[in-house]
């Protein structure tokens, strides 16, 4: 008998009871979810406590925006959808390309001229995307978006559309799964706050059914020069180089408020530098690259970690994967390659420092 393999089926598969599908919905998956939650001895150690990371640069498009994308092209589908639009400053249209071409349907994005990462718009143009870029920044491109999906017969899934939450909430589940309790503080970075919400919703629904006895304390963290919540006010020029919380008015504006408040958290500012000495930190000290955006909650916790109880069990989400954006991982650092040399053992040895 072949040893029974035990094959992740993606969120829905596992977590079908918990989200708006039916029998009929066709089921859209790449195998998102079951992402890695890596124990961090280096935060652990900072914060007197357990710090883990639940890794969603291991999503199926390197992002966490997988989950959430899953549910709502699964529903668009079901719904009898050909074509599919959002807004996005990468991520979200990394991966509603995919899954778009995974299901057939036409996929359209919009996204700000000039600052979506590379490796992102590689994505989106080889799953065959219309890539349109906007002479404005995100929140201009979802206003295109949304008025496009009302106008013509186009289906909008960025997470004004409630099934992208109701996806994006199963990293709760998974972490609760897999700890047997919730964290007492949740860190991740905010940007259009659809996932704050999300995890705060799946977080409440299972400590409504009583499969975990708490709630953690969510705290988000945004970058300095796009701080809304921050400053209580959206904002016109939001500027950071971590381009994909590049947001000056986040659509889950009241969902994420009440995050904040109902969980005693916080969304406090980070600085563009605190972020890429974050991401730097924690790839050389865990081995886990992440890209700038997704590096906010680890600036956040370095910051706050005085104010961690000791003994804490926490959790931060490193939402995408440092791939995305190697240009600006990169700009921090005086030169890629220490040495070149001839194919020489000893000339090799002695730049490593062997001899
Ligand atoms: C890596 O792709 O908004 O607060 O259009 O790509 O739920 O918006 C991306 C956001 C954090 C912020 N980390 O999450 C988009 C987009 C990464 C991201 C966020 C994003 P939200």
């Amino acid at each position: 008998m072949p040893r029974q393999a035990h094959l992740w089926r993606g969120v829905i598969e596992e977590y079908r009871e918990w989200l708006p599908v039916t029998p009929q919905t066709p089921v859209i998956s790449l195998g998102e979810g079951g992402t890695p939650l890596v124990h961090s001895g280096w935060l652990s150690g900072i914060v007197h406590g357990d710090v883990w990371l639940k890794v969603e640069g291991n999503n199926p498009t390197g992002s966490f925006k997988d989950r959430g994308m899953t549910a709502a092209i699964s529903v668009a589908c079901g719904e009898g959808a050909k074509a599919v639009v959002c807004a996005s400053t990468g991520n979200t249209s990394a991966s509603m390309t995919a899954y778009a071409a995974h299901a057939g349907l036409t996929p359209i994005v919009l996204v700000p001229h000039g600052k979506i990462a590379a490796g992102k718009m590689a994505q989106a143009v080889m799953c065959g995307a219309t890539v349109i870029q906007l002479n404005g920044g995100f929140d201009q491109c979802l206003q295109v978006a949304r008025d496009l999906a009302d106008q013509y017969p186009v289906a909008l899934v960025n997470s004004v559309n409630p099934v992208r939450i109701q996806g994006q909430k199963t990293a709760s589940f998974e972490i609760v799964d897999v700890l047997g309790e919730a964290p007492d503080l949740h860190v991740l970075p905010v940007g259009n706050a659809g996932n704050i919400s999300a995890y705060w919703l799946g977080y409440r629904e299972y400590a409504e059914a009583g499969i975990s006895q708490n709630t953690p304390a969510m705290w988000g963290f945004q970058a300095e020069g796009a701080a809304p919540f921050v400053l209580g006010h959206p904002i016109e020029h939001p500027e950071t180089l971590a381009t994909a919380i590049r947001i000056g008015n986040p659509a889950s504006w009241h969902l994420a408020v009440a995050a904040r408040d109902d969980s005693a958290g916080r969304i406090h500012a980070v600085t563009d530098q605190q972020i890429l000495s974050a991401q730097r930190e924690l790839a050389s000290r865990e081995g886990v690259f992440v890209e700038p955006a997704s590096a906010a909650g680890v600036a956040g916790l370095l910051n706050s970690a005085a104010e961690v109880e000791r003994g804490a069990t926490v959790v931060i989400t490193v939402t995408g994967h440092g791939l995305k954006d190697t240009e600006t991982a990169l700009s921090g650092v005086d030169s890629i390659v220490d040495s070149v040399i001839e194919p020489d053992v000893h000339a090799a040895a002695q730049v490593a420092g062997l001899v």
